[in-house]
C-alpha cells in the first residue's frame, strides 16, 4: 500500500534498527483510543522494533506536529519509506497485513457482512464515547449538556446491544478489531467518567473481563 502525501521533513533523520533499515514512526497521544488501537495493533503483530511510538502534540496553535501530519489527528503512521497515513481504520489494515497474515482483517475478497455490522457497530459506540470525552475535557462554561446527555445515551443503548451481541461467535472467536474496539471503546467510557457500562449487563462484564487482561491491552491502558 502507498499513500499520496507528502514525506514530512524529518523523514531523512528517523530513527533506525539494528540492521540500519528506517522504522516506521507512529504518532499518538496516549489518552486517544484510536491511537490506542494502533498501539494494540503494533503489539499484536510484534512489530514493536519496526515502529518508534512518538508523543504528538495535539490540539495546540502552532504545534510542530502540523507540519507532519497536517490534519493535527492522532493515530498518524509514518511508514519505513517515510509515507505517512492517517486513520486508525487504515493504519491497524496496513500494520496487521505487513507480514501478509492479516489476524484482524478478512484478507479475502469477499466482505463478511455480519462481521462488519458488528466492527462498525462498535466503532460507532467509540465515537460517540470519543465525543463526550472531548466535550468533557472542555471548560465547563463551554460544555453542551445537550451534546454530553445525546452520547450519554447512545452510548447506553450501544451497551445493551453489545449485551445481546457478545455471546455471537464473531464476538467469542479469535481476536478481531470488532473486539478492540468495543473493548477500548468501554475502558474509555469508565475510564473517563462516564459510566461502567458493563454495569447491570452480566455478559458484556464477562466478555470486557477476558479482553482488559489481554496484554496489549494492559500496556495500552490510558494514563
Ligand atoms: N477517525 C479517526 C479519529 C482520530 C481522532 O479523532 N483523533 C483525536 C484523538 S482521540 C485527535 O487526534 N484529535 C486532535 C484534534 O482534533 O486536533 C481515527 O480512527 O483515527
Amino acid at each position: 500500500m502507498r499513500m499520496i502525501w507528502p514525506r514530512p521533513a524529518d523523514s531523512d533523520s528517523g530513527a533506525t534498527d539494528l540492521e540500519g533499515a528506517a522504522k516506521m514512526k507512529l504518532y499518538v497521544t496516549y489518552g486517544s483510543p484510536y491511537a490506542r488501537l494502533a498501539r494494540i495493533m503494533v503489539i499484536e503483530k510484534a512489530l514493536e522494533d519496526r515502529v518508534e511510538i512518538i508523543a504528538a502534540k495535539t490540539r495546540a496553535p502552532g504545534s510542530p506536529y502540523y507540519q507532519i501530519n497536517p490534519s493535527g489527528r492522532v493515530p498518524y503512521l509514518v511508514d519505513d519509506a517515510g509515507v505517512g497515513m492517517e486513520d486508525s481504520q487504515l493504519i491497524c489494515a496496513y500494520l496487521d497485513g505487513l507480514d501478509g497474515r492479516p489476524r484482524f482483517h478478512d484478507a479475502s475478497h469477499a466482505p463478511d457482512w455480519t462481521y462488519l455490522t458488528l466492527e462498525f457497530a462498535a466503532r460507532s459506540m467509540c465515537d460517540g464515547i470519543a465525543v463526550w470525552g472531548r466535550e468533557v475535557a472542555r471548560p465547563e462554561n463551554e460544555r453542551s449538556p445537550t451534546t454530553l446527555a445525546h452520547e450519554a445515551a447512545r452510548a447506553q443503548r450501544m451497551a445493551d446491544v453489545f449485551e445481546q451481541r457478545v455471546t455471537d461467535p464473531l464476538m467469542q472467536g479469535p481476536l478481531r478489531m470488532a473486539h478492540l474496539i468495543l473493548a477500548i471503546a468501554v475502558e474509555m467510557a469508565r475510564k473517563r467518567g462516564l459510566v461502567d457500562l458493563t454495569a447491570g449487563r452480566p455478559r458484556l462484564a464477562v466478555w470486557m473481563r477476558a479482553k482488559s487482561d489481554l496484554p496489549s491491552m494492559q500496556r495500552t491502558a490510558p494514563p
